[in-house]
Parts: structure tokens; sequence; C-alpha cells
């Protein structure tokens, strides 16, 4: 047992020692269906996300996709955004700040996720600009 945690563990550094200096998945790298769709705090947005290199992400350096629409459904672009990962069984978040760019069409493309633990982890997303609202959704990571 003990030396295949150690394998594993082994696996997981070489893994995010190798995608650091890699560029983020780039467009059209997230599946057509969302992981999942979360209502933000203020009920104002919905806020779909989709997982690449693999959906559910592996563990390690993932890319994370937020597909944003008001409650008409229509996509909302211009909105500033900060997603910062967290683990709320252990109570801590990753070391990694994860970098946004928007994409047009309510899409904002989110690098540097990493998720370097298996769980549930929250990405907790605040919007700023035309609305002001959050989200947590939700990642298991397998
Ligand atoms: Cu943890």
């Amino acid at each position: 047992m003990r030396p295949r945690r150690a394998a594993r563990l082994g696996v997981l550094v070489a893994a995010l020692a190798g995608c650091s200096g890699e560029p983020a998945a780039g467009d059209g790298a997230f599946p057509a269906e969302p992981l999942s769709t979360t209502k933000s705090q203020g009920g104002a947005l919905s806020v779909a996300v989709r997982t690449s290199p693999s959906q559910p992400p592996p563990r390690g350096t993932c890319a994370v996709e937020l597909t944003v629409t008001d409650a008409a459904g229509t996509p909302v672009d211009g909105l500033a955004v900060v997603v910062v990962p967290f683990m709320p069984s252990h109570g801590h978040g990753a070391s990694v700040k994860p970098t946004v760019t928007a994409r047009g069409g309510g899409r904002y493309e989110v690098a540097n996720v990493t998720l370097f633990m298996p769980g549930s982890w929250e990405l907790r997303t605040t919007f700023s600009g035309k609305v002001e609202d959050r989200a947590a959704p939700i990642v298991n990571v397998p």
C-alpha cells in the first residue's frame, strides 16, 4: 500500500511539473455537455461548468470553462470573473491562482485550476461589473 501511494504521489508531482510551462487547453477542448449547471447565490446568473482535458477533471491542473447566462438564458459577457478553488471538507484552497480569459458568448476560460487532491472542490466564483453575484459550482475529482 505504501509504495503504491508513494508512486502515485510521484506521478502527481511529475504531472504538475510537466504541466506548469504548458499553455492551457485551447478553444474547442471542452465537451459539449456541461459537467454541471449552478445558480448564482443572488439568482441572477446560471453557470455551466465544463472541464478539460477530461470531465470530471483529473487530479492536478485542469482548465475550466464557465458559461454564464442570465435568467432569460442570454449569455452574459463583460463580467470580471475571479475563481478561487476551495476544498470545504479540508478547509484549504490551492496555492496556484487561476487566470480567467473571456471568450465571448458568455464563456470564461479559467486556466491553471489546480485540484491537487481527489474529492469535492468548490470553484468559488465572484462576478462583478454589470452583475454582482457569486457562485460555487462543485467539481468532484476522482
Ligand atoms: Cu483537501
